[in-house]
């Protein structure tokens, strides 16, 4: 085995040089454009070092998938780079252009890096979701195939105060979670200073209560050797009891201080003082910073004496800063090497002015260590990134000759494809926090049944009890229940959403929630995209139109975030025809990458490269427009917006809807049109289609082709001057206020701008202004030349 190879102390003090020149050279060597610090995070790195050699070099095997600890980043990169799997370039240019990133990321490094991290506690808990969809995957006939791998997250101490963490262990524990290793880099240091003692003893009881084994890190091999010494045991009981503060100081501190510290309090004129005596200063402070974290072969053979798949926390002691002059300081956090401190430990770490850069500089055996490297099971298939075939979107239709709410609308698409036998059905698994039923799914679940590594059975089923919901349980299942944590929600939709990369088996996730909280995962939604996750996110109910419930659950701001999400093509259908268009679309849509031929000529539309969908629907059944099938209906909806009542050559007012008002809308336009004024509706199916597109083609004007015109701009291009352009929405107004913009027209915006409360939706409707009525006051105070009124503020807080 590798975990006593003497090139792995090799590697660990190559990775330590490496990771902290590409810093230093950014920060203090590359010349400056801006005024502003470039950064990188030298403590932390250092501390993680030991630990990320022992696991890369000895532990990891090719199906294994790490998040590192966003701030270890430069160590990864300094890694992949002495494997030949980054580039100088990309180094030289840390945090710059096009180079190296801050922090690992997926999409943005070009070296193998599993999971993005940055926003911490993400990482961690995306682990524990990607082993369930690995035990999910490897549980269907069409998965057996695939190798069961670890999911190791590097954790930071302080990352541990994020929620989402115990959030997550709640859901492993659950799940019967396994194959995960969550590896906490124990340097009792934040950003902000020294972390509480005794911290390692709620953390050990926390993650013994969720059935995971804790393994303490505690002492170096070293140290456990000095403790073999006689007065070992004193001075193992003087680390033990060492308050956190104080070792931090004194290892910043080094040798001299040490000794006078340690003689102060231990020394006996016996044992324990010969056993410091015996040691240089350099040799104590060695010794005392030899923790277990610290120490490479103590990590390689803790890592390699774990064989079961139990879900196992190492907590390694390490000392933030490790091995350079800025160890233990409290400050260390954002603190760099100055130029001299660099300086000298260049010469402390024997490297050879002008090889910097050269990976195998200062190597005693290169050729006995490019052969340990050849050789290391992590790295010797090449990068890990699989995909899996696109699958073909089955027919997607619905019966629109009764009244009904895009909620359900949905629940019965799903429902047709779990009777369906489509590759496609085979592949979607479906989610939700505890909504499962109250979002519609409960059809397709009842079908497909909910997914669980043993079978359990619906007891009520057995005792014929009625109920709609047949909760049956089996490796089979499609439907993963979580716990009512949106959190938990995205990141599961981020490990699915990947499943085809991670784990070369695409799957076609589909999460549903209360719209509102798509606000509480949101960070774990952007997470998700940022990674160019692939999932449908079904947010219902929505808006106002959520009357009874109250102001708690309706959502106001979601429009606007489904517009600024990047990765995320958000669409708020009224029909239930408009959203059986959509969802093959974005079945399709979750499945294209870059390299796809374009399916249409707007080369210059983001869209072809695909991404994931947020559908934001309602429980309010709506009458229905009739059969549609022609074209400009079917593209318009997919595109963004169509003409519902298209406009006369000398059309005064566009109505432009989004979602659930469309009935208040369409009824406005009856009205006015009694009073024979030349009225348009727009139905408006996507506001952040139809905004993208309108900024992409402006850009690409801008860039010389003249030629790019976005769907918006068509649709309008035929108003005259004079039309003005009222628009309504359930929830925030600035939605869709920019349609003015787009060619020139006064634009009047409705919307919800303040929280609701109880009440019928005619009741909210008329509050908020949202309503026929207050559309048609709003045409006529327009069209009669009067400014425009806004809604008193009386009304508005009513
Ligand atoms: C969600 C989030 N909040 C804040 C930050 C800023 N931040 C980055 S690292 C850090 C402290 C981390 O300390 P620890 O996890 O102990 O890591 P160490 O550097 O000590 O290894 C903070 C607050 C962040 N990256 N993400
Ligand atoms: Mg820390």
């Amino acid at each position: 085995m590798t975990a006593d190879s003497p090139h792995l102390k090799t590697i660990e003090q190559r990775l330590l040089w490496l990771s902290h020149w590409m810093i230093h050279n950014a920060n203090h060597l590359r010349p400056k454009e801006d005024g502003i610090k470039i950064g990188g995070h030298q403590a932390s790195s250092a501390s993680m070092v030991s630990i990320m050699t022992a696991l890369y070099f000895s532990a990891l095997r090719p199906q294994d998938r790490v998040a590192v600890k966003p701030h270890a980043s430069p160590i990864f990169h300094a890694m992949q780079y002495m494997m030949g799997n980054q580039t100088l370039e990309k180094m030289k240019n840390f945090r710059g252009f096009g180079g190296v990133q801050s922090y690992p990321s997926r999409t943005k490094d070009i070296d193998d890096v599993d999971f993005s991290t940055g926003s911490v506690g993400l990482g961690v808990a995306m682990t524990s979701f990607a082993s369930m969809i690995q035990d999910y995957i490897s549980a269907k006939d069409w998965g057996q195939d695939t190798p069961m791998g670890r999911m190791v997250a590097l954790v930071g101490d302080a990352e541990l105060d994020e929620g989402n963490i115990y959030e997550c262990l709640q859901e492993g524990w659950k799940n019967d979670l396994r194959n995960t290793w969550w590896i906490i880099d124990y340097n009792r240091q934040s950003l902000d200073g020294i972390v509480r003692e005794g911290l390692f003893e709620r953390v050990e009881k926390i993650f013994d209560a969720f059935g995971w084994d804790v393994v303490r890190v505690k002492y170096g091999a070293l140290q456990r050797a000095a403790f073999e010494e006689p007065g070992g045991d004193q001075l193992r009981e003087w680390i033990d009891t060492c308050p956190n503060q104080d070792y931090s100081a004194l290892t910043f501190m080094g040798g001299a201080v040490w000794r006078k510290h340690l003689l102060d309090d231990l020394g006996d004129q016996g044992d324990v003082s010969a056993l410091i005596e015996r040691r240089s200063d350099d040799a104590l402070a060695e010794l005392m910073e030899n923790l277990g974290g610290n120490c490479v072969s103590t990590m390689a053979e803790t890592f390699e004496a774990i064989d079961h798949d139990r879900p196992t926390c190492f907590l390694a002691y390490t000392i933030k800063g490790w091995g350079t002059p800025i160890a233990g300081h409290k400050d260390n956090h954002g603190g760099l090497m100055n130029n001299a401190q660099m300086a000298d430990w260049k010469t402390h770490m024997g490297v050879t002015e002008g090889q910097e850069w050269e990976p195998f500089d200062t190597v005693p055996d290169i050729a006995g260590l490019q052969d340990f490297l050849r050789k290391a099971p992590f790295f010797a298939r090449g990068p890990r990134r699989f995909d899996d075939e696109k699958l073909s979107v089955p027919t997607i239709g619905i019966a629109t000759d009764r009244e009904i709410s895009t909620q359900m609308a949905f629940g019965k698409i799903l429902d047709a494809l779990s009777k369906g036998d489509s590759d496609l059905a085979t592949r979607i698994v479906t989610t939700s926090p505890d909504v499962t039923g109250t979002t519609n799914l409960g059809p397709w679940v009842n079908r497909r049944k909910l997914f669980a590594r043993e079978a359990q059975a619906d007891s009520f089923i057995e005792h014929r009890i009625p109920s709609t919901a047949k909760w049956e349980f089996t490796p089979d299942g499609q439907h993963i229940e979580l716990g009512i944590a949106e959190m938990n929600l995205f990141l599961l939709l981020a490990a699915a959403g990947l499943s085809h990369l991670l784990f070369g088996k695409r799957l076609i996730p589909i999460g549903t929630v209360y719209d509102p909280f798509v606000h509480r995962g949101l960070d774990a939604m952007n997470y998700a995209c940022y990674q160019d996750a692939r999932f449908m996110i079904v947010g219902t109910p929505s808006g106002a139109t959520l009357a009874p419930e109250g102001g708690a659950h309706q959502s106001i701001g979601t429009p606007l975030t489904g517009m600024a999400q990047d990765g995320l093509a958000a669409f708020e259908p009224a029909f239930a025809d408009e959203l059986a268009v959509i969802m093959a679309w974005a079945f399709d849509y979750m499945q294209r990458n870059g390299d796809d031929e374009d399916p249409c000529e707007r080369t210059w539309l983001r869209d072809e490269t695909g991404g994931s969908v947020y559908l934001r629907l309602t429980t309010n059944p709506i009458e229905q427009p009739g059969k549609r099938a022609d074209e400009a209906f079917r593209q318009g909806a997919i595109d963004g917006a169509y003409w519902m009542r298209p406009p006369g050559p000398n059309c005064e007012v566009v109505i432009a809807y989004q979602g659930a008002v469309a009935p208040e809308a369409i009824k406005a336009a009856g009205v006015l049109s009694d009073s024979r004024r030349d009225v348009a509706v727009l139905s408006i199916t996507s506001a952040d289609r139809l905004n993208a597109g309108w900024t992409a083609a402006q850009r690409t004007r801008a860039r010389g082709n003249p030629n790019a015109f976005s769907h918006i701009e068509t649709l309008l291009a035929e108003l005259p001057p004079h039309c003005k352009i009222i628009t309504v929405i359930d929830g925030h107004p600035a939605t869709l206020s920019w349609l003015g913009s787009v060619a020139g027209h006064q634009a009047i915006s409705l919307g919800v701008e303040h929280f609701g409360q109880t009440g019928t939706i005619g009741d909210l409707y008329r509050h908020y202004g949202i309503d026929a009525e207050a559309i048609v006051n709003r045409v006529h105070g327009l069209t009669a030349g009067r400014a425009p009124r806004l809604i008193s503020s009386s009304r508005r807080r009513a």
